[in-house]
């Protein structure tokens, strides 16, 4: 950590501990409340087309096609006053450069590896074509060094996403391999601005360069890497400058490798407008909000007229320090504030899935070497240690069994964590919706690709699966998902 940085490392214990006091209530609340759940023989009937409607678009293509030239290469990056060396990034900047389409264009992307090792881009959260999905070993053949790939889809969803890398994340993605993608609104709200702001904690040593260590045993038997330095678009502390009255669209993206946060806007009145792309069906409060690794969350929030001066907007997920994450300089003129209700879709209510028996269940643990084959190879990162490592139902990737769903019919799924650590759990090529944590019924009043069980959460989701093909299903913090936490979600 440079001295001259307003951030200390995080306590990897306070996390721990906070982790763990939740373990001890949602533990006797889960058990409690399982009891409680009926068993039901067969789901409930549900009609896959008044769920699938809103996921997908009539749009057709518009005939635009984006060439774009994503470089992977190695060089350097000022950060805090320092250059630092060896940040791996898309066309020598990290974040890699913004892609920004309108629905219903096509992109053509190139991507050449400069590399000295292989690599694998994912377009996180956009419903591609299977094998355009970016997943090493799985949907392509890893892009080799010195070698390129063409991706080539048309999202078929307005939103925010991103795209990072898939090979050895816990690497690569904390070296700044990763960049927003956003597939514009038709008609956009007539916002004063939208920024994209891409949100990454950096672990730096003691003169302001990486720490190298990127397989370490403490991260990987905790919460993953957590970093020192929190940074917006790679920039410590940046400043967003706004006049009074003018009306933001913030698209948040998480591109952390384990760090969770939660927002702090102060005075200002901010509300969340979608979740992982899409829109939620209201408005929902910023504060409190925990976006996890893979999360994006598109925030709506207005100066007011006689707004002036500085506004920090924080991370508060530790509420006893939070950490200044960036700072909304207002100035100049003051505006007439845009009016219109921020925008929502509607979003199925799911709640009838409370009664439904799981088509699967995914428990989430830490398993050691004993339960590890000898002759079994290594996982996604390469190098187990032969001590332990993250799974699901037992098994460690590449270790583990592929649950097949059924194109178009809805099913819900269960995660089981008992493994004492955050797991923000993806599921690849779908959406779902939450409808249950720890036994309770939720109605999130939106979709999303990414779920967050906190360290003894049980959370069941419902997915339509609206995409064939073989597709990942793991945990975002990326040492868990190279050491084990990884398996495949078919649908036929
Ligand atoms: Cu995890």
């Amino acid at each position: 950590m440079t001295s001259s940085s307003p951030f200390a490392r995080p306590d990897r214990n306070t996390v721990l501990i906070a982790a763990l006091g939740l373990v001890l209530i949602a533990g006797g609340l889960v058990a409690a409340l399982m009891l409680l759940s009926p068993a039901v023989p067969e789901a409930l009937a549900l009609d896959p087309s008044t769920v699938v409607a809103p996921y997908g678009q009539d749009e057709l293509p518009s005939g635009a096609i984006h060439e774009v030239s994503l470089v992977a290469a190695a060089g350097t990056m000022r950060l805090d006053g320092v250059d630092v060396d060896n940040v791996w990034s898309f066309n020598g900047s990290v974040p890699g450069p913004e892609i920004r389409i309108q629905l219903g264009d096509t992109v053509k992307i190139t991507v050449q590896n400069d590399l000295d090792v292989a690599t694998a881009v994912h377009w996180h959260g956009i419903r591609v074509p299977n094998g355009m999905d970016g997943v090493p070993g799985i949907t392509q053949d890893p892009i080799a060094p010195g070698s390129s790939f063409v991706y080539e889809f048309t999202p078929p969803d307005v939103g925010t996403y991103w795209y990072h890398s898939h090979k050895r994340g816990n690497e690569q993605l904390e070296r700044g391999l990763y960049g927003a993608f956003v597939v514009e609104d038709a008609e956009p709200a007539a916002y004063s601005q939208d920024v994209t702001l891409l949100v990454d904690d950096w672990l730096l040593d003691q003169v302001g360069q990486l720490d190298t260590d990127f397989d370490s045993s403490e991260d990987l038997h905790h919460n993953g890497r957590w970093g020192n330095a929190l940074s917006v678009n790679a920039e410590i502390l940046p400043t967003i400058t706004a006049a009074p009255g003018e009306r933001l669209r913030l698209r948040l993206v998480n591109a952390s490798n384990g760090r969770i946060y939660q927002l702090r806007f102060g005075e200002l009145d901010a509300v969340a407008i979608a979740m992982d792309g899409f829109y939620v069906d209201r408005p929902l409060p910023v504060d409190g909000l925990e976006i996890a690794p893979g999360n994006r969350v598109d925030i709506d929030v207005t100066i007011p007229v006689d707004a002036k001066g500085s506004f920090v907007i924080a991370d508060s997920l530790l509420s006893f320090s939070p950490v200044p994450l960036m700072t909304l300089e207002v100035s100049g003129d003051p505006v007439d504030p845009p009016s219109f209700a921020p925008p929502t879709a509607p979003v199925p209510d799911w709640s009838d899935a409370i009664e439904w028996e799981p088509n699967g269940t995914f428990e989430l643990s830490l398993i050691g070497d004993e339960d590890i084959a000898e002759d079994q190879p290594t996982g996604l990162a390469g190098d187990f240690g032969g001590v332990f490592g993250w799974a699901i139902n037992g098994r460690a990737w590449p270790d583990h069994r592929t649950h097949v769903a059924s194109l178009g019919q809805a099913e819900k799924l269960r995660f089981v964590n008992d493994s004492g650590a955050f797991h923000p759990m993806h599921l690849h090529g779908q959406f779902f919706q939450v409808v249950a944590r720890n036994g309770v019924p939720v109605r999130e009043g939106h979709f999303r690709d990414t779920v967050l069980l906190n360290s003894t959460d049980t959370v069941d989701i419902v997915v339509v699966p609206t995409d064939v093909g073989v597709w990942a299903l793991h945990c975002h913090i990326q040492l868990h998902a190279e050491y084990g936490m990884f398996t495949l979600y078919e649908v036929r």
